[in-house]
This record gives C-alpha cells, structure tokens and sequence, in this order.
C-alpha cells in the first residue's frame, strides 16, 4: 500500500516460501492493499502519486505470485478476454479485477490499456473468449464502450461471447443501455458475475 516494491516483492515470496496458498496471498493481502489505497485516495489522504507507487507494488506482488497461480488453476472456470478502451491508459481497476478473475479461476488474456475496438473485435474472432471485459475510466472515452458493442454486433459475435464492463463512470443503467450483459461495481462483484454468468 505504501509503494514499496522491493518489500512487496519480499513478503510475497516470503508467503510463498512459507507455504501460504498463493490465492489466498492475492485475496488477504494484495488486492485489500490496492483497495485500501483506493478508499485513501477517495478520502483525500492520498494523492496520485501514492496511488501510482501503491499501483507498483501491487504490480511487483502480482508478479511473483501469478506463475504460481497459472500453475495450480488446471481446471479453468473459463476464458476472460480483458481490454481497457481506445484513448484510456488507467489500468489499476483492470489489474485488481485480472488478479480475482484469476484467483476465481479464469484464463485471463490480457489486452491492454488504450485498446482500439478493432483489436477487441479482432481477439472475440481469434480468442473465442466465453466472456470480454471491457474497461473505461473516464467520462471522456464512454463512446468507445458503445462503440466496441456496436461492432460486436456489426460483425455477428454479439451472441458468441458475454460482456461485462466496469470502471469509475461506468452504472449499471449504462450497461444495460449500452447492452452489455454485466457490469461490476468492483473486481469482487466483477469475479461474483463472471462466475455466474459462466454458471459456476
Ligand atoms: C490513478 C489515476 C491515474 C493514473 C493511472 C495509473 C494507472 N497505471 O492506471 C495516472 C496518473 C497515469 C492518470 C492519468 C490520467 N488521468 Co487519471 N485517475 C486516476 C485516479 C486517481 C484513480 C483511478 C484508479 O486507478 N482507481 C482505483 C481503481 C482500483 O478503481 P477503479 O478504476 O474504479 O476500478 C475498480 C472498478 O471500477 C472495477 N472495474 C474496473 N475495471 C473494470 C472492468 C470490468 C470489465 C469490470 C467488470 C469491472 C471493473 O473494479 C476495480 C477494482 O475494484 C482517478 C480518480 C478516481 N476517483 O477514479 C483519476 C481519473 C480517472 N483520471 C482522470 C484524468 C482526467 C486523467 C488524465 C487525463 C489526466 C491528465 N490530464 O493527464 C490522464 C489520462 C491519461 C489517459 N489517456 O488515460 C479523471 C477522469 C475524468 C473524466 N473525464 O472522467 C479522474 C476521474 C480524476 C478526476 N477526478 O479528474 N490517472
């Protein structure tokens, strides 16, 4: 949380070494460090800067423990394409959500920040996803989240794969106007309607 990678890198291979079930490590300590840094920064306490550093150490965290994670998932719950949209480089929100989808059991494949919509529809062709996960966390790249739907649609995928889409200016009335068949509030609710879209 305080943006120190070095010891974020410590303390997971630490847990690891002690045996501690690497979803475990992602659910008790690592996405709640990130989630506090979010209530902090809701609160005035922090500013960007620390959520930037806080965003690094996350990152260093997750990626000690993901091969592990990659390791012990055989038995996927299904394929989750995620993508942050066209003009939009916040990827915090879809980090956090990655990382439960994958503790949830997902094969997660990620797209990126700044993904334009023909790459999105590009990847629902070659990528077979059960589901897509669209980002956007401005009020300023919105339509691109239309956009990416109405092409879904243009090109006869819509009834091929699920959407889901979330982050800050994001409302469950603007999923359903948009008509995507999720939205999640957080990574939680976004790990929650995953698996019960996938029926799990
Ligand atoms: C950190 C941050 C940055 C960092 C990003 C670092 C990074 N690697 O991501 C930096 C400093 C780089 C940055 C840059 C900019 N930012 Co900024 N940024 C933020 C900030 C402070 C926090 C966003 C964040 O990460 N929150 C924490 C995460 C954990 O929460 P979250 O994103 O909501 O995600 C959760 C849920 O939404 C959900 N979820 C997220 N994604 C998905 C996806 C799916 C499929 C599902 C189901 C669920 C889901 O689960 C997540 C976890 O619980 C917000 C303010 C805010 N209140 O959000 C501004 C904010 C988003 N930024 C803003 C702006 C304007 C910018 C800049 C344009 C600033 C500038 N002038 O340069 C640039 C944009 C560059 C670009 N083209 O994208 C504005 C957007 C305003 C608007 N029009 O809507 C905000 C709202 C700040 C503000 N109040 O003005 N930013």
């Amino acid at each position: 949380m305080e943006g120190d990678d070095d010891m974020a890198v410590e303390q997971t291979e630490h847990a690891l070494q002690e045996g501690v079930n690497p979803v475990e490590i992602v659910k008790q300590a690592i996405v709640p460090g990130i989630e506090r840094t979010g209530e902090l920064w809701k609160d005035n306490v922090y500013f960007m800067p620390d959520v930037v550093l806080s965003t690094e150490a996350f990152k260093m965290a997750m990626s000690v423990v993901e091969p592990t994670l990659s390791e012990i998932e055989t038995d996927k719950t299904g394929r989750f394409v995620m993508g942050v949209v066209a003009g939009d480089m916040h990827d915090l929100g879809k980090s956090i959500v990655i990382a439960m989808l994958t503790g949830a059991g997902f094969e997660v494949i990620d797209l990126g920040v700044d993904v334009p919509t023909e790459v999105f529809i590009e990847k629902a062709q070659s990528l077979n996803p059960d589901i897509m996960g669209v980002g956007c966390y401005m009020t300023t790249t919105m339509l691109e989240l239309k956009d990416v739907m109405r092409k879904l649609k243009e090109n006869g995928l819509r009834d091929k794969l699920k959407v889901m889409i979330g982050g800050v200016p994001t409302t469950q009335t603007f999923a359903d106007e948009i008509g995507a068949d999720a939205w999640g509030k957080d990574a939680l609710d976004a790990a929650e309607k995953a698996k019960k879209i996938m029926g799990v």
